[in-house]
């Protein structure tokens, strides 16, 4: 091992933390051994996932609510996985990016991920974030993420409370919102709460709460907080609805239940993920893969049994 990122991080190395970052997001190998040495020193933070539409607010509420969050001494990690984000300035970058105030406060870690092409999938990279931000020692972690596609709601599956940013007037009410996303969330949290409409979206998520039959079968019946984001109102409701929603988990051991699921699926996951590399990998060497596809497609073979024959290789290699 030529760099000691992991022993750096763990002694509050920012410096080892962004590079360590941008290995997982270019799924560089190199990061595995020191993700590896990370492990026993994750599980600490709590983290706080804030969905919803472009423009609902979220970026401004991260921001509000970190400041809150810090006035309790707590530290933080950010991690926007939205390339409309403010914080990048609306590029995608690989690096951290300074916020104007709250990028200056070393209680604060903020990174934007690249949302373009991952293998072993997005929301994969974003579950080792967490775990790097987790091991540098950040109390809580917040993750920004727009709650549109599969991806989304997987990275939303990482935050142990959700928060769901709805906006009166988008036209987006709740009719429209994708199925599963209202399920996730575990705070509806009405932002913009300064224009017309508010009180009205705020009935309707609160009737489609009390109706929706998978809602109202989970222990956890979501709370709603009204914010006014760019004016820091109601952001310290939120901050208590998520204290709520934490100690709600932190008893009868279900926190604890939550994550054993998600070490579960990322476990299986990771099998998953290495055992594709390698077979990809080896496919590729010597033209193997485009021999199989002529073959294909010269119906010498078909892709099952070329599927059960690469498999079974596989599966008898020493
Ligand atoms: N009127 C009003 N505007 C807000 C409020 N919160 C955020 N905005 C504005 O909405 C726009 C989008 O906010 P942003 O935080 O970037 O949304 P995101 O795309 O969900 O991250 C910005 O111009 C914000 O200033 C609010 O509570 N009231
Ligand atoms: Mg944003």
């Amino acid at each position: 091992m030529t760099n000691d990122y992991a022993g750096e991080i763990l002694a509050g190395s920012v410096r080892a933390t962004a590079r360590l970052i941008s290995w997982l997001e270019d799924e560089d190998q190199r990061a595995l051994e020191h993700m590896e040495r990370l492990y026993p020193h994750t599980g600490r933070a709590y983290v706080i996932g804030i969905t919803g539409s472009p423009g609902a607010g979220k970026s401004t509420l991260t921001d509000k609510l970190s400041y809150a969050i810090r006035r309790q001494g707590l530290t933080i990690g950010i991690i926007a996985v939205d390339p409309s984000s403010p914080f990048t300035g609306g590029a995608v970058l690989g690096d951290r990016v300074r916020m104007t105030r709250l990028g200056v406060d070393p209680g604060v870690y903020i990174r934007s991920m690249a949302t373009r092409g991952f293998l072993g999938g997005l929301a994969r990279a974003t579950s080792d974030v967490v775990k790097v931000l987790d091991a540098f020692g950040k109390d809580i972690i917040i993750i920004e993420t727009v709650g549109v596609g599969q991806d989304e709601v997987d990275i939303i599956r990482l935050a142990d409370t959700t928060c769901l940013v709805l906006v009166p007037g988008l036209g987006d009410t709740i009719q429209s919102m994708k199925a599963g996303v209202m399920e996730i969330a575990d705070l509806f949290v009405i932002n913009k709460a300064d224009r017309v409409g508010a009180d009205q979206l705020l009935s309707e998520v609160a009737l489609r709460i009390q109706q929706d039959s998978q809602i109202k079968n989970k222990p956890w019946t979501p709370e709603l907080v009204k914010t006014v984001a760019v004016e820091d109102q109601g952001v310290n409701d939120l901050w208590d609805a998520i204290r709520r929603h934490r100690t709600f988990l932190e008893s009868d051991g279900r926190l604890l239940e939550k994550r054993r699921e998600r070490t579960r699926n990322e476990t299986l996951q990771m099998i998953h993920n290495e055992l594709f590399r390698r077979i990809r990998g080896r496919l590729a060497e010597n033209g193997e893969l485009d021999r199989l596809v002529d073959q294909i497609l010269a119906a010498k073979t078909d892709p099952y049994a070329v599927m059960r024959g690469v498999i079974g290789d596989w599966l008898h290699t020493p």
